[in-house]
């Protein structure tokens, strides 16, 4: 980035975990790494995630709405918009209607549909939250992240289905059920999608799909499913679109970081609660930046 280039400014509507590696406490580095300003409206603050036995939680849906109108006020504008896990349907409702103000014509607007995972719905989320989220949220969106669970609640497509096709080692099935998942999520609204998450044992598929088309990047499972790991592939690849990258560039450059994370993770025995340590590696973000200067395609 030229020293002088203003930062692109991005808001990001997530939950602040003091403790475990994920949500706004990642998200806010690795933004910040890409060289693009990030506005956090937090959603709740908790002392910790949930995966530990025990939080403090204060829920902040009540001054989502106020906090919002003042940065209406302020007449700030966004570049983007990225959006992470939130409660149904205050939280939901308040973000749509962030959206909603906030959103102008070149707008990134990137959905993280957080409300399932491994075949089943989150406690909290029922069939009338995936409706809504897809009426109020993904309808909005320019670019969507759900993970495989998320896309098949978003479609109607089964699960289970989808699962078995992947033992076939050609992935002939796989791939030809991840394009008619593609097709259906686009006639939802978004232009640029990204479907993580596709267990194969030692690698994982992404599928992800652009004006270009659609393709497959398949990469080495390096160790366990961390907490967090989403907030930086979403933070990364929302901050690389806004650098000018292209959808393929982003998801390739959050793959491989996010893979490095987890590796160097497991190898110093980080407890898999505590998510991945990405601050050793952050700086390579700040060198993806500056090459980004000269990567427009
Ligand atoms: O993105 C992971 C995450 C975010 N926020 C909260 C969580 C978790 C994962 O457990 O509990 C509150």
């Amino acid at each position: 980035m030229n020293k002088h280039e203003i930062p692109k400014k991005i808001a990001v509507i997530n939950d602040l975990s003091g403790y475990g590696h994920c949500s706004l406490a990642v998200a806010i580095p690795i933004i910040s790494a890409l060289g693009v300003q990030a506005c956090p409206v937090p959603t709740s603050i908790l002392s910790n995630h949930t995966g530990f036995p025990s939080e403090y939680k204060y829920d902040f849906t009540d001054h989502m709405t106020p906090y919002m109108e003042a940065w209406e006020q302020l007449r700030i504008h966004f570049d983007g918009i990225l959006t992470g896990y939130m409660n149904y349907d205050a939280q939901v409702r308040a973000t749509a209607a962030f959206i909603e103000k906030f959103k102008k014509e070149d707008t990134l607007v990137f959905v993280d549909p957080c409300m399932a995972d491994h075949g089943k719905l989150y406690r909290g989320f029922t069939m009338d939250a995936v409706n809504y989220i897809k009426d109020r949220l993904i309808r909005q969106a320019t670019v969507i992240k759900p993970n495989i669970t998320e896309a098949c609640f978003l479609t109607g497509y089964d699960y289970n289905e989808v699962m078995a096709a992947t033992e076939d080692h050609t992935m002939r099935r796989l791939k030809s059920h991840m394009i008619n998942i593609v097709e259906e999520l686009k006639k939802l609204g978004p232009t640029d999608i990204v479907i993580t998450g596709v267990d194969r044992g030692e690698r994982i598929l992404n599928t992800l799909s652009d004006d270009k088309g659609v393709k497959f990047i398949s990469v080495r499972k390096t160790g366990h499913n961390r907490p967090g790991t989403g907030d930086i592939f979403s933070g990364i690849v929302a901050s690389s679109l806004l650098l000018g990258m292209s959808l393929e560039h982003a998801v390739r450059k959050a793959c491989d970081f996010v893979s490095v994370a987890i590796q160097i993770s497991e190898e110093a025995e980080v407890p898999v609660m505590e998510g991945v340590m990405f601050e050793k590696i952050l700086s390579r973000l700040s060198a993806t930046a500056d090459q980004a200067r000269f990567i427009r395609h």
